[in-house]
């Protein structure tokens, strides 16, 4: 007992005061770290009387000390000797005894057993589990009490959960005021003891609360990974990390005046305009400054950035360092515009911009992506072009290329595309390895309070899914903002994954200069109102340190004030609104000098014989030797080389077609979407699988040839809205490459809806910036209920910028320029080689188009919807209308009826037909590009069957499908000469029924109208 105690009271840390009894005065320790030098009085010290131990001396006493904490911790981790003399000791053993030698161990009954424990040993334990918990504790939990709010009324809700930190809270550790003194060993998971490795208990809570309860709020300790935790707890706790270098300072007051007095400036010029200025959330300015700096010091030379309104002026102006005039003409409602199109708000536009980072002194090129008003919808765009950026200039990590994403803290929290993109982050075919957030968090949107407008305390909960740092910080206090963003550039570097900075600040303003924010935050305001502006702040406080003088701070306000006043007298220079100097994506080469197309023409997609047997071998074959792919996958393998024999295709061989010989051609083309590499319906198989080798697989498209373009082949995320977004961004950074997203079944869409609305349909207008990106969208009524069947071609058409009443001239090139004019192209293909003339057509048009296609279902597997090599061969095109080609056309004159349709249904009424011997009384033409309309083919057929009336049939229901867009567009080619039928299902408010005999009820019914020629005979 006597033996423990003496034991216990050696191990035992003293008090600072009995340490400074015993041992006397020490020398100081200095160190220098980045933050500045500093010096540290060593506290920890034992009075161990280890000479008592026979094999132990005065200076070895540290290493017991050691030993015996590592031991506490974990018996296993000290040598066998240790632990068993430790145990021995606490068991009673008198000194001498509870030493054995190495060799002795496994031979010398052991103490460990005689004695229990006794209670001071126990209550040492216990004190230092309890110093372990509470600063895990502060690691957990100190964001919740750091002051993060500039305004002090935060609403942050943590549904009430106390927090236990601070010194009055240490009897919740079972500690009381009493342990302050005590000087305790710090564990391996903290740094606040910098070089000390233990600190009386007051002062290791004084540093906890540096390092997590100021004006930066660290949440990280979710994070799965020991390394990330312990760089993150580096970066914050060791003391003195936070210091800053006078040029530091001073480049930051800089900043903050750049930021500020381009707000004031716009306001006092412009004050009845909308700005959505940055004025409570000025820091934005140098935290994206830092941000890039740091980045590029780290190697990055194109960062592509996406944001919303707030502070969107002040970031082209004063980050990506557009000219002011430039920014300040936009104000101006004369001015005319020089580009087709309609233009966009001055707060939606892009920019690209290639300059030297003064900092660092290294190019840098900064883009900021255009986007519309649907909040966060840019988000996957930006991943996109990142991610096509870092593949065409073969950064695989990301080192060179980087994204940065702004939020608002209202459209973070609410909307789930932040989510889908996240979920993108740690993909092999979507990361862009790591993205930044910024988070300007005035903690309101529009007029909704945070407590409306989100379930989770924090606007940044939603980062916590893929494991991202967040950094909280107080948005007044600019040096905070600084420090935590050179630390997310730094975690992004490190570790190459998603970080985000979420600025607590304030909106002085209401949502935009003329509105009244005292309506609906009237207390709020009171106190924005009182609050000193950041600046101003800031200015003082450095004035006071003696940083800066208040003659230098106002002549910088001066400086940048005259620049503001000189570009504002430029810019009335400006007559012309060029929106192409809004460019956030060039295409250096593709256009002639002044933007416009090489060519008005479009070479033959055809191919030669000998290309269509190379690229179907290889799509038969498996290109690897000693890979054993499934039985069933080879019958289909087998059967494509048999089709390759028979010089035929079917859908997805067509597809392989195109593919390969664009491959062949140096496009890069990457197909993405859910399931895309065997395809949903089992037919595509891009991707094959050794069957005995975990994920060995093989992309035989891939082995064409030596130097052809790469193919990527992704199954994406089960996102529609991400991915679409994703792949649209992809399609912006090259012209040279086909991007493709394929949708499960086309109505999934809609979920993707903003990204085509908002995007795809009108970027050229509103953006001046072209895409070529191809939407496959499996589309067909074959009895598989309301979802599953329609891609929604009546959306898509209703959304085309043809005119339906004019026909426009003809000309030779009329396909081409029809195609130029138009905002997107809609095809719906009935046989494989169509569908690859219309592929490669999108590449080898002088100019670059979305196309939406509707890809069938049981068309992929239906003999007769085959293409013979014949019609992909050099020469062939693209066949806009396939004419009526069988008996019918023979003696047009005697044909009664011409019926228009598209798609799979043309199957369904030549079986008709035949069935009912009429094939000569009724023709049947397809119309294959829906959009722009082929006026010119469709007047030539009509023209063709002179006595025949028209009928436009379609299996979708009347006020779907595609009648309301070709009925008055075909009446234009005839001159309104003759009325156009219509055969199909009748109108409805689901896309199709979920019964199987309906379906093919419906179908007979309008087959029966189609090929009744009394039909509409009540209805002249
Ligand atoms: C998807 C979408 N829904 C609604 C809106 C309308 N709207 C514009 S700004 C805004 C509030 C945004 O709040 P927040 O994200 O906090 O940004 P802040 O304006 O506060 O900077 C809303 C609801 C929108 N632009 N986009
Ligand atoms: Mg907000």
């Amino acid at each position: 007992m006597h033996r423990l105690r003496t034991c216990a009271a050696r191990l035992r840390p003293l008090t600072a005061s009995q340490a400074a009894q015993t041992v006397g005065p020490q020398r100081p320790i200095t160190i220098t770290s980045t933050g500045g030098t500093r010096t540290f009085q060593p506290i920890r010290c034992y009075t161990a009387p280890v000479a008592s131990e026979p094999f132990l001396n005065g200076t070895s006493s540290n290493y017991v000390e050691e030993m015996y904490f590592a031991w506490l911790e974990n018996p296993k981790s000290v040598h066998k000797s240790w632990d068993v003399f430790f145990r021995n000791a606490n068991a009673g053993a008198p000194p001498g005894a509870a030493y054995q030698s190495p060799l002795a161990l496994s031979a010398v009954p052991q103490l460990s057993s005689l004695v229990a424990a006794q209670p001071n040993v126990e209550k040492l334990v216990e004190d230092h589990l309890a110093v372990q918990s509470l600063i895990r504790a502060y690691q957990v939990m100190g964001h919740h009490n750091a002051q993060l709010d500039p305004l002090g009324i935060s609403c942050v809700n943590f549904d009430d959960a106390p927090v236990n930190t601070g010194f009055q809270d240490v009897g919740f550790y079972g500690l009381d005021e009493s342990d302050l003194d005590k000087v305790f060993r710090l564990p391996t998971t903290t740094f606040i003891g910098g070089s000390e490795s233990a600190l009386p208990l007051k002062e290791i809570i004084r540093r906890l609360e540096m390092a997590y309860c100021q004006h930066i709020g660290v949440e990280f300790m979710f994070i799965n990974d020991l390394e990330q935790c312990q760089w993150i707890r580096q970066k914050f706790e060791t003391p003195g990390v936070m210091q800053f270098t006078l040029e530091e300072k001073r480049t930051l007051l800089a900043r903050m005046v750049r930021s500020t007095r381009f707000e004031e400036f716009l306001q006092k010029k412009w004050s009845a305009e909308k700005r959505f200025g940055l004025e409570g959330c000025e820091s934005l300015i140098p935290a994206l400054k830092t941000i890039i700096d740091k980045s590029s010091e780290n190697g990055v030379e194109n960062v592509i950035m996406g944001m919303p309104h707030r502070g969107r002026l002040n970031v082209l102006a004063n980050v990506i360092r557009k000219e002011l005039e430039q920014i300040f003409c936009q104000f101006d409602s004369k001015l005319e515009a020089a580009d087709e199109g309609s233009g966009d708000v001055k707060y939606h536009l892009g920019m690209y911009h290639r300059r030297i980072n003064r900092v660092t002194d290294r190019n840098i090129t900064l883009s900021l992506m255009a986007n519309p008003s649907h909040l966060e919808a840019v988000d996957p765009v930006v991943q996109g072009k990142t991610k096509a950026e870092q593949f065409y200039c073969g950064d695989n990590d990301g080192n060179r290329v980087m994204s940065i994403l702004l939020h608002g803290d209202a459209a973070f929290a609410g909307q789930g595309i932040v989510y889908e993109t996240f979920h993108l982050s740690d993909l092999p075919s979507y990361t862009t390895h790591g993205t930044i957030h910024v988070v300007a968090n005035n903690q309101i949107g529009f007029t909704t309070d945070p407590r409306m407008a989100r379930s989770s305390p924090y606007p940044t909960d939603v980062a916590r899914v893929v494991n991202a740092p967040i950094f909280h910080v107080n948005a007044d206090d600019p040096e905070a903002v600084i420090y935590v963003c050179k630390v997310a550039a730094e975690w992004r570097a490190t570790f190459h994954k998603d970080v985000v900075v979420d600025l607590v600040c304030y909106r002085r303003m209401g949502h935009n200069e003329m509105d009244e924010p005292m309506f609906t935050q009237p207390l709020m305001y009171k106190q924005i109102k009182k609050q000193k502006p950041v600046l101003q702040k800031y200015a003082e406080k450095l004035i006071a340190e003696g940083a800066v003088s208040r003659q230098e701070y106002e002549e910088e306000i001066a400086k940048y004030d005259k620049i503001c006043e000189e570009a504002y007298n430029r810019s009335k220079d400006e007559k012309i609104l060029h929106i192409k100097h809004w460019l956030d994506s060039p295409w250096p080469g593709f256009f002639t000098l002044d933007g416009q197309p090489k060519s008005m023409s479009c070479p033959s997609t055809g191919l030669t014989e000998e290309n269509l047997n190379h690229i179907g071998v290889v799509a038969s074959s498996v290109p690897v030797e000693d890979f054993t792919i499934h039985g069933g996958l080879s019958r289909i393998l087998k059967s494509r080389a048999e089709m390759v024999r028979n010089r035929t295709v079917d859908w997805a061989l067509g597809e392989y077609m195109a593919f390969g010989s664009l491959l062949k051609e140096g496009i890069h083309i990457r197909l993405s979407g859910q399931d895309v590499e065997r395809g949903t319906f089992s037919h595509r198989h891009h991707v094959l699988h050794d069957q005995n080798v975990d994920k060995r697989t093989c992309i035989p498209m891939n082995h064409l040839s030596p130097d052809q373009a790469p193919y990527t082949v992704c199954n994406s995320s089960l996102s529609e809205y991400g991915v679409l977004g994703f792949e649209l961004g992809f399609a912006m950074a090259s012209p040279n490459a086909l991007i493709l997203w394929e949708a499960q079944f086309g109505d999934f869409h809609n979920t993707a809806q903003c990204i085509i609305d908002q995007f795809i349909c009108p970027g050229q207008a509103k953006w001046v910036r072209q895409n070529g990106i191809v939407l496959l969208l499996p589309h067909g009524m074959e009895g598989m209920g309301p979802e599953h069947s329609s891609a929604r071609p009546e959306r898509f058409l209703q959304m085309c910028n043809d005119d339906p009443d004019v026909m426009p001239p003809l000309s030779e090139d009329f396909a081409v320029r029809q195609l130029y004019d138009c905002n997107w192209i809609v095809v719906n293909c009935s046989n494989p080689g169509n569908y690859f003339h219309v592929l490669r057509r999108q590449i080898l048009l002088p100019y670059r188009k979305p196309l939406i296609v509707f890809t069938p279902k049981s068309l992929l597997r239906h003999p007769e919807a085959r293409s013979s090599f014949d019609e992909m061969l050099p020469g062939t095109h693209f066949q806009r209308l396939i004419p009526e080609e069988g008996m019918a056309a023979e003696r047009p004159e005697e044909v009664k009826r011409l019926i228009f349709c598209t798609g799979k249904v043309y199957y369904e009424l030549t079986k008709e037909r035949k069935t009912r011997g009429m094939d000569g009384t009724v023709a049947i033409a397809r119309i294959e590009q829906l959009s722009p309309f082929p006026f010119d083919q469709v007047k030539a057929e009509s023209d063709r069957f002179a006595n025949a009336d028209l009928v436009w049939c379609q299996e979708e229901h009347k006020n779907q499908g595609y009648y309301d867009y070709v009925k008055p567009r075909i009446r234009t080619t005839t001159q309104r000469a003759k009325p156009v039928w219509y055969a199909g299902r009748d109108p409805a408010a689901a896309p199709a029924t979920g019964n199987k005999k309906a379906h093919l009820v419906e179908l007979r019914r309008f087959l029966d109208t189609a090929f009744n020629l009394d039909a509409f005979k009540d209805q002249q």
